[in-house]
């Protein structure tokens, strides 16, 4: 019996079309990549480098009731692959954001998903019932695992009944045909008990991770390197466990959508994403040294995608999950010495004959 050999998936046939389209709730959006919340404030400085009606979606950094002017400097540390941040919810309020940047939004075509955060369950309640009515509002993310807030208290992702009280609240308040999505914190025990306890609070689809909590120590100051001492790690360093979490998450919960983030700054890093479950990704931390990546990395996606024979981006989903399926096509030459032998998980390639 002839040895199976495994085709580089370059090597495999592209695909003629490709369906881009995910769907995650009750809204279809017409690609999977979405910038991360917080690291392109509401699009505007993308927008000089590419088109940002062109991405699935534009994340919005966390906004507030009030107008707040974040923590102590400095704010910003770079750890090895990644970086730590400690803003703390710098951001105008929702009143000026909804005038100004979703406006803008709005008028630029862009499909929105609003990141809300609030010190309280009202909190949440009334930044919802802000957002009914408004042009480009596509879905909202709740922001319940900022990690640079006064007290670990208000980090509501960290308790079951905590974070349930903040989705059932937002679910109430949120407008018919709007997603709601709990963005959780990786820092909990288990996550996947997080989860379900948000969609039982009725959450439409989980946005899975926030950034860890970290911290980083000057060696010349010998003091903290952050003015709020922690911070939140994000970037490459954190990948693998995201890709852990929403994992995870897609073993727990099997038909809830997620949108998957977490050091993602290739094609390829967001396909393992899309293999462990994630119906969609934010790209994030990568944009500060790569403004364009967000394109790039949908670019990317879809030609891995193509590359590997698939003809639907939601026919990837959570494929790693399944058992791998071998295909072997019957050998129309048997004595010569290439296998006609094809491995993947869901996609019969034709062989080399
Ligand atoms: O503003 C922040 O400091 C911040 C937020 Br809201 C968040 O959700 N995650 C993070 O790393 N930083």
């Amino acid at each position: 019996m002839s040895e199976v050999t495994l085709r580089p998936a370059h090597q495999a046939p592209s695909a003629p079309t490709l369906d881009m389209s995910t769907r995650l709730g009750s809204v279809t959006f017409p690609n999977p990549v979405f910038t991360a919340s917080g690291c392109a404030a509401a699009g505007q400085e993308l927008d000089q480098f590419f088109d940002i009606s062109e991405l699935g979606a534009i994340v919005t950094k966390s906004i507030m009731l009030a107008p707040r002017s974040g923590r102590a400097t400095p704010r910003m540390a770079e750890t090895p692959s990644g970086m730590l941040n400690s803003i703390g919810l710098q951001g105008p309020g929702i009143d000026a954001f909804l005038d100004k940047d979703l406006a803008w939004l709005a008028s630029r075509g862009a499909r929105t998903v609003v990141s809300i955060a609030g010190g309280s369950v009202e909190d949440y309640a009334k930044l919802t019932t802000k957002l009914r009515g408004r042009p480009g509002l596509a879905m909202i993310e709740v922001n319940i695992s900022c990690p640079n807030v006064e007290d670990r208290g208000q980090v509501f992702a960290c308790d079951p009944a905590a974070a349930a009280s903040v989705i059932s609240a937002v679910k109430r308040a949120a407008p018919t045909g709007v997603p709601v999505f709990a963005k959780l914190s990786p820092d909990v025990t288990d996550i996947a008990s997080i989860a379900r306890a948000c969609v039982d609070a009725g959450a439409d689809g989980l946005s899975v991770i926030n950034t860890l909590l970290g911290m980083v120590i000057d060696t010349d100051t010998m003091r903290p390197a952050l003015g709020g001492v922690t911070g939140g790690l994000s970037g490459p360093a954190i990948r693998p466990v995201a890709v852990r979490c929403v994992w995870q998450i897609r073993q727990a919960l099997p038909d809830i959508p997620i949108l998957g983030m977490g050091g993602i700054r290739t094609g390829l890093d967001a396909l393992e994403f899309v293999l462990a479950g994630a119906n969609a990704v934010s790209v994030g931390t990568t944009v500060f040294g790569d403004p364009r990546a967000p394109i790039r990395v949908l670019d990317e996606l879809a030609r891995a995608l193509s590359d590997r024979g698939f003809e639907r981006f939601e026919d990837a989903i959570g494929l790693a999950h399944k058992p791998p399926v071998l295909y072997v096509p019957e050998d129309p030459d048997p004595i010569g010495d290439e296998p006609a032998v094809v491995f993947h998980p869901s996609v019969a390639f034709e062989g080399d004959g």
